[in-house]
């Protein structure tokens, strides 16, 4: 049991819920450690093909808890020690990653969404990288992933005007996959992650695991890495029963082994 996010797995998708809404769900020491743990435990979990983000209330997150920022706190240590752990644990995840981005998304909320590999954006939600507004710099992997979702130009101006950018501007940027009306945003998500949680998992996992080479490799590094994982995923019983539905002429059914 979590104290500061609900932990739920249904039908393949494991939800957490950022669960503080007075503060529009900003983060303290205690819930950076229960995200960490439940990213873990659905990375653990082979019935967990899809893990979703989304916030109680309001906002989608804040960020870091102000009201717990003091003078002496050695932003470094909080970063290496709490919010690094947690990043890393979503970056390394090889199942699909959605952040159901519901409301605001300022400050370490937005790099949490960002870290995604996928935005659903209700339309009453907004993003913000809050830190220059209290005189620090984008962190929690923030500017790294947003110079390769925007490129420098934008990413300069959304770190340093610090401005409220909204659903629509986001989509137009490149910054979220889809925006959703809010009569239909729980159907909209739900089919979404559904859909997700039924394609075939191990692929996907190599998918990412790939993508994040391909930055750092040379061509001929990445044709190795790329065969050791289309060796890996050869082997798995979702591409025997895709190659088999597509014989028999019917639609495969995936189990993410
Ligand atoms: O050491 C480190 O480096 C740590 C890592 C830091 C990473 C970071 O995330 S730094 C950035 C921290 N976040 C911010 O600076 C954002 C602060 N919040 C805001 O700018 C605004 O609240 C929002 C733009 C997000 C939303 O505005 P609005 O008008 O919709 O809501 P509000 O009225 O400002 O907030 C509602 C309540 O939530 C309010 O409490 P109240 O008055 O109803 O009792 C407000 O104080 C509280 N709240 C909002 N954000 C935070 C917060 N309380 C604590 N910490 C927050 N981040």
């Amino acid at each position: 049991m979590y104290e500061t996010i609900q932990y739920l797995v249904v039908d393949g998708v494991a939800t957490i819920e950022l669960s503080r809404p007075d503060k529009l769900n900003a983060f303290n020491r205690t819930m950076i450690a229960e995200i960490t743990a439940a990213v873990k435990e659905a990375g653990k979990d082979n019935n967990v093909r899809c893990l979703m983000f989304t916030g109680a209330g309001r906002g989608f997150s804040s960020g870091q808890d102000l009201a717990d920022v003091d003078e002496n706190m050695d932003h470094g240590q909080v970063l290496r020690e709490q919010y690094g752990p947690m990043m890393k644990s979503i970056m390394s995840l090889e199942k699909p990653v959605v952040a159901a981005v519901n409301g605001v998304a300022a400050g370490a909320g937005f790099s949490l969404a960002l870290a995604c590999d996928f935005r659903l954006a209700s339309e009453k939600s907004s993003y913000i990288n809050a830190f220059i507004n209290i005189g620090l710099i984008p962190d929690s992997g923030n500017l790294y992933f947003l110079q390769n979702l925007v490129g420098y130009a934008k990413a300069v101006e959304i770190s340093v005007l610090g401005e409220k950018i909204s659903a629509e501007k986001a989509k137009e940027l490149g910054l979220v996959t889809k925006v959703i009306q809010t009569e239909n945003w729980e159907e909209e998500v739900s089919q979404f992650t559904g859909y997700l949680a039924k394609l075939p998992t191990k692929a996907i996992g190599l998918i990412k695991r790939n993508l994040k080479h391909a930055d750092t490799l040379s061509f001929e590094e990445f044709l190795e890495v790329e065969a050791q994982g289309q060796r890996i995923a050869g082997l798995t019983k979702d591409h025997q029963e895709g190659v088999q539905a597509f014989i028999e002429k019917r639609k495969p059914v995936f189990t993410g082994n």
